[in-house]
């Protein structure tokens, strides 16, 4: 059966991706940011009326650590990884639970779903996606909601780690999302770090012609690439037409805003082209 996005009559699609730097603590291990967490699932419960969401969440302080312990994106080459696996479900699946938890403190219907288990990657990137179930459950208005997981690949690196940003662009482009949404701890990409350098500046319009001065002035920072990986991953789905916004989604009311294109409120929106 062939499936070209959502039909008319439903509520636009939102796919936020709440980055693991707004819901954990990122330099304290294994510790969430319940108060983030709290005011996400507030404004979710809220904004329901109105719209369909996916919802996706990063590693942060719960599934980088282990990841990089066990140097999983960089692919089999040891037994002892293989262990590495199971730790790092284990501390993801504990902060989906704490999410999952928030949701349904908020009446939100979310239904977890674990990327290993229905897609595959080839060379660390997404290859199939079984994305039947989460159509069937935005037909019904529940609320997907997915982690950055480990994943078989079918390449001689036999496992990785897909991010939280694949997963959410991939879905808002299979799913035509009127917009995806990568939620982070500060208002966009700016110049330099904004938490290091005092002139750094937001870059409202940000396109590809700009990634390699910034490359230049930015860092890297985790096992799944920071934030080059998610510019990379929305300008892909920006290619496709779908509004895609990086913001600081721990400021309170922030979502709200931003799906509702309030004004006032600061972001950087990738330009495609
Ligand atoms: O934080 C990676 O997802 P991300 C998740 O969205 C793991 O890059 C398992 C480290």
């Amino acid at each position: 059966m062939l499936f070209t996005g959502i039909s008319e009559e439903m509520r636009p699609l939102v796919v936020v991706k709440l980055g693991g730097s707004m819901i954990t603590v990122k330099n304290r291990p294994f510790t969430p940011n319940i108060q983030v967490i709290d005011e996400v699932s507030r404004q979710v419960s809220e904004l329901r009326e109105e719209y369909l969401f996916i919802l996706v969440h990063g590693g942060g302080s719960y599934g980088h650590p282990v990841a990089s312990e066990y140097r999983i994106s960089e692919g089999f080459f040891h037994p002892d990884q293989l262990i590495g696996l199971t730790k790092v479900k284990l501390r993801m699946n504990e902060l989906t639970q704490l999410i999952l938890a928030s949701l349904a403190s908020y009446n939100v219907p979310a239904v977890p779903i674990t990327p290993v288990s229905c897609l595959t990657c080839s060379s660390g990137k997404v290859e199939k996606f079984f994305t039947e179930p989460l159509r069937m459950m935005l037909k019904l208005g529940a609320v997907p909601l997915l982690p950055g997981d480990v994943a078989m690949d079918y390449s001689e690196k036999k496992f990785t780690i897909i991010s939280g940003d694949s997963v959410a662009a991939h879905l808002a482009t299979e799913f035509n999302a009127f917009k995806l949404i990568y939620g982070t701890d500060v208002d966009g990409v700016f110049t330099g770090d904004p938490k290091h350098d005092s002139n750094a500046n937001l870059i409202p319009r940000l396109s590809r012609g700009m990634l390699n001065s910034l490359k230049a002035s930015l860092t890297v920072s985790d096992v799944t690439g920071g934030i080059f990986r998610k510019i990379e991953e929305g300008f892909n789905a920006a290619e496709k037409g779908i509004r895609v916004i990086i913001g600081n989604l721990t400021k309170p009311g922030a979502l709200i805003s931003i799906v509702k294109d309030e004004t006032g409120i600061l972001y950087t929106m990738l330009e495609p082209g």
